[in-house]
């Protein structure tokens, strides 16, 4: 169920099986050791501030109802987004065709129902750091794994996302804390 009334924006999609890990050591006891930190190869042009109007996400509707709350299917998908009228399409993955994602608007106390409908392609957008659960998440199979994960509402356990809740392209592989297709929040 959410907190708050009103708008609930969907979080950013990161793949969360799939993110890359940076390296981090600190050590405070010995100063003269440099933290590790990742080397980054490629940066950002510069570009100019303020030109582009901030782009309304928009509002989702929902499909129907289901158990008498509104009911709501999101497709994730990689679709090519204008992020700066000096740049070229970035590719991004979105839900419902754009990042971040559209909005939805509740009313607290009143949960909604949602299903994340996994349409992604099989080739991952990032770099994917097989040695990261290795034992438990099949990276040799076909497809990108994906989860929602939810901030900012008091959601259930089942429905919040975790990272082992993976799911690949219409469900066909699902990670080992996988328990539902429509979840709630
Ligand atoms: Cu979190």
């Amino acid at each position: 169920m959410l907190r708050g009334v009103g708008a609930l924006s969907i979080p950013s999609l990161l793949g969360a099986v799939g993110k890359t890990a940076a390296a981090s050591n600190s050590v405070p006891d010995e100063p003269n050791i440099v933290p590790q930190v990742a080397q980054v190869s490629q940066s950002s042009p510069e570009l100019e501030k303020w030109v582009d109007e901030v782009p309304r996400p928009g509002v989702m509707e929902p499909q129907g109802t289901k158990e008498g709350q509104p009911y709501y299917e999101a497709e994730i998908q990689e679709v090519e987004q204008d992020l700066h009228r000096d740049l070229p399409s970035t590719t991004v993955w979105g839900y419902d065709g754009q990042y971040p994602g559209p909005t939805i608007e509740a009313t607290r106390d009143e949960p909604i129902y949602i299903r994340w409908q996994n349409k992604l392609p099989d080739e991952h957008l990032l770099p994917v750091d097989t040695t990261i659960h290795e034992e438990k998440v099949p990276y040799d199979t076909t497809g990108s794994r994906v989860v929602t994960h939810l901030h900012g509402g008091n959601v259930e356990h089942e429905s919040d996302g975790k990272p082992l809740a993976w799911f690949t392209r219409d469900f066909e592989e699902t990670g080992p804390k996988f328990t539902k297709r429509i979840i709630t929040m």
